[in-house]
């Protein structure tokens, strides 16, 4: 009898980590976690991590929450509760809670799977993809899962080159001639580089694949240890690194279909300028990263709202948008847009423009004001003729405001501006 092949990701359950502050992005992160900021013109940077479990296959999905989690949660209630226990599948909030110790938190990543060990085990997964929640990027975690298998290592490490500077906020690692890992630091000062490359270094992308039950057996093992500080990439990997088995999965062999002509894409996004950098990268004609791939769907909660609508003002001048992403329920009201997201609720007045800026859900912008290169958090009211954008000196002063010149912008700075 012929056995029928189903996909490894159908026996895996993807834990997401989702509790991490994400500090770099100042004021985005004051009121929520770094993982529930929205990106895209429509989505939240946690959805690439989950639209990729699921277009990988996976049906078991846990999220792991912890700082300013209400914003985050009430997305994932909305928007991610369709997997069905009567299909097999399942989706877990999961926040600190004091499950397991007295402590009130989660205290690091390994900790933050330890402390549901007993939910992960009522589900049975042979196997466990741990994801970050916090990076915009697209993978393919049956592939990883196939050398996983395939390899027999203990644990599989997702990687990638990266500039051997930036590797600092990394963990790095050296691979031998099959990609065994033979050596792990956590964010090294001076990250060393890859033999033969010097200049680059391979990063760990805090991506693991693990069998369940070892897993469970290493996270029990590290629990008793009052050395360590219970987290992966500092404590978990380094140890198996040394007594076991861990092999590196290279990012660009799992990015999505082979035939597709599209370059790997994984950004952190995790400063300001990333942020930025990132969403208005999404406007070019022809970007790196294609969210209107329909063979990869990025799935998101997503209001439902009437569609953008674009007007002329009363003396005839257009609303109008150029390479731009605009969500349902704006109203663009005589005023121009180019290069720019707009999140969902966006109401722009007449003679307002704005150029190469993300402004989130909700925002109003004046009659009259000009933004340029500016991030709004959501909900902001820009009064008519501010402008932003235009004068460094003083936007340092009133906005927060990055050397290479992109201003983030909360309700509070405007508050004080007009107080
Ligand atoms: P870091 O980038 O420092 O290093 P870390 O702070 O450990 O990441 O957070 C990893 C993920 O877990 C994030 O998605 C974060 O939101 C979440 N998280 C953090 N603390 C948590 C907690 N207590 N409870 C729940 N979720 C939590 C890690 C690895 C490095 C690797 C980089 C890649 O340690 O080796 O190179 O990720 O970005
Ligand atoms: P953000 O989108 O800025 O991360 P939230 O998800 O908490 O923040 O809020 C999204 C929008 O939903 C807000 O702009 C606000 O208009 C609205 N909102 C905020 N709090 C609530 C709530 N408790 N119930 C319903 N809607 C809310």
């Amino acid at each position: 009898m012929q056995t029928r092949h189903q996909p490894i990701a159908r026996d895996a359950m993807a834990y997401v980590l989702a509790g991490g502050r994400g500090s770099r992005l100042a004021e985005l992160t004051d009121k929520r976690a770094k993982p529930a900021v929205h990106f895209g013109g429509k989505a939240r940077i946690i959805d690439f991590a989950l639209s990729n479990a699921l277009n990988s296959g996976i049906r078991r999905i846990g999220v792991a929450t912890q700082y300013k989690a209400h914003s985050l949660i009430r997305h994932l209630q909305r928007g991610w509760n369709f997997l069905r226990p009567e299909r097999n599948e399942s989706f877990d909030i999961l926040p600190a809670s004091q499950r397991v110790s007295e402590s009130q938190w989660y205290e690091g990543t390994a900790d933050a799977v330890f402390q549901n060990i007993d939910i992960i085990e009522s589900y049975a997964p042979e196997y466990m993809v741990l994801l970050a929640g916090d990076h915009v990027y697209k993978m393919d975690y049956e592939l990883m899962l196939q050398q996983h298998v395939d390899s027999g290592a203990d644990v599989t490490v997702g990687c990638l080159e990266v500039p051997r500077m930036e590797a600092v906020g990394f963990g790095v690692m050296h691979v031998d001639e099959k990609d065994v890992i033979t050596d792990f630091i956590e964010k090294p000062k001076n990250p060393p580089g890859i033999p033969g490359q010097p200049d680059m270094a391979l990063a760990s992308m805090g991506i693991y694949v693990f069998q369940t039950k070892f897993l469970i057996e290493q996270l029990r093992r590290d629990a008793d240890d009052p050395k360590s500080k219970r987290d992966f990439g500092g404590d978990i990997i380094p140890y198996i690194v040394k007594h076991g088995k861990a092999v590196a999965h290279r990012f660009s062999s799992s990015c999505v279909r082979a035939e597709s002509e599209l370059e790997p894409y994984w950004r952190d996004v995790g400063t300001i300028d990333a942020y930025w950098q990132a969403s208005v990268d999404l406007t070019d004609v022809v970007p790196s990263l294609d969210l209107y791939d329909r063979s990869w769907p990025l799935w998101t909660y997503s209001e439902v709202t009437p569609p953008a609508k674009f007007v002329h003002n009363e003396d005839g001048r257009r609303g109008s948008a150029t390479s731009s992403l605009v969500a349902g329920g704006c109203i663009v009201s005589g005023s121009s847009l180019h290069r720019s997201l707009l999140f969902s609720g966006v109401r722009t007045h007449s003679f307002s423009s704005v150029t190469e800026s993300v402004i989130m859900p909700d925002c109003e912008i004046g009659r009259g004001a000009r933004l340029h290169k500016c991030v709004l958090d959501s909900g902001i009211i820009i009064p008519p003729g501010l402008i932003i954008g235009e004068h460094p000196e003083e936007d340092a002063q009133r906005f927060r405001r990055t050397d290479s010149g992109i201003c983030l912008v909360t309700q509070p700075m405007i508050d004080r501006l007009v107080a």
